[in-house]
């Protein structure tokens, strides 16, 4: 049974969001962060912090083993977030999101740590045809150095699958708001309930072994289909439909690239490929 669970970038908005969503639930739970202040994308949505949250780089392996001790199962939220179009420097996230995310697998291993749920981004598809839909078989195209690190993780985390029996889920988020505020976002958008939930799934479903799951909500305009995650029993309680009527901005309009693809206006900054032989890939 999963009791003690570790958050790492319990400073985050989706950190924050799970700590307190998952207290309800009895677990036992620690956070951390690098920042123990909360993240500007937490404090800009007015997301209540959580004061207790230990500072800890991820890079610091030794750091790393002393934290996971102990646990049942590990959140791994933590790393280099992406919020803008523009991302930041690609040394930062392979420190940050790579390397760290092979010591929080590897301490895990070493602290026989039973589960992994680990925060991918629906960006590792990001370069798929947005007229196709796709599901959890659907290959990398990753659209950014952000969404590379997160195919990385996906893979680490099949790996300690396969080779060490570390169970895990690998959620491809789509956009964590309190409601969908973009049109994009009609597809897109989970909500924090249905996000809290299913991370409580990947924590307690008996079926898991290492299972790739769409992080959204029950959207009419979805582009994924995510049947893996209900038949692991995520019933998700959302629908971005429910918010057609109230004022949504167009971000994308005028970005010929970016309605192209999945991965939206992450596809676009920086382009300079071919949309046809990428559409065309055989
Ligand atoms: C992500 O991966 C980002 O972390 C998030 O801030 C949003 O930009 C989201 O993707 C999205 O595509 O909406």
């Amino acid at each position: 049974m999963i009791k003690k669970i570790l958050i790492t970038g319990g400073s985050g908005l989706c950190g924050n969001i799970l700590f307190a969503g998952l207290s309800k639930y009895g677990y036992k739970i620690k956070s951390c962060d690098i920042n123990t202040k909360l993240s500007p994308a937490a404090k800009s949505l007015n997301i209540k912090i959580n004061k207790n949250v230990k500072k800890i780089d991820l890079r610091n392996m030794s750091q790393v083993l002393k934290i996971t001790k102990g646990m049942d199962a590990i959140i791994h939220f933590g790393g280099i977030a992406r919020h803008k179009s523009s991302e930041d420097k690609y040394k930062n996230i392979i420190n940050h999101n790579i390397i760290g995310t092979y010591n929080v697998f590897e301490a895990s291993k070493v602290n026989k740590v039973k589960r992994i749920i680990f925060a991918s981004s629906a960006h590792v598809i990001g370069y798929h045809d947005r007229r196709k839909k796709l599901d959890e078989r659907s290959l990398f195209r990753p659209d950014s150095h952000y969404a590379v690190s997160k195919c990385f993780g996906e893979t680490l985390a099949n790996f300690y699958a396969d080779k060490f029996n570390i169970k895990s889920m690998s959620i491809r988020i789509g956009s964590v708001l309190p409601r969908p505020t973009d049109k994009r976002f009609l597809s897109t958008w989970i909500s924090y309930r249905d996000l809290v939930q299913l991370v409580n799934v990947g924590l307690k479903t008996k079926k898991l072994h290492c299972s790739t799951v769409y992080g959204v909500s029950k959207n009419k305009r979805s582009w994924w289909n995510n049947s893996n995650a209900y038949e692991l029993g995520y019933k998700p309680m959302d629908n971005a439909e429910k918010f057609i009527k109230s004022k949504l901005t167009f971000n994308e309009s005028r970005d010929k690239i970016a309605l192209k693809f999945h991965g939206g206006v992450f596809t676009s900054d920086c382009f300079k490929g071919n949309q046809k032989n990428i559409l065309n890939k055989k």
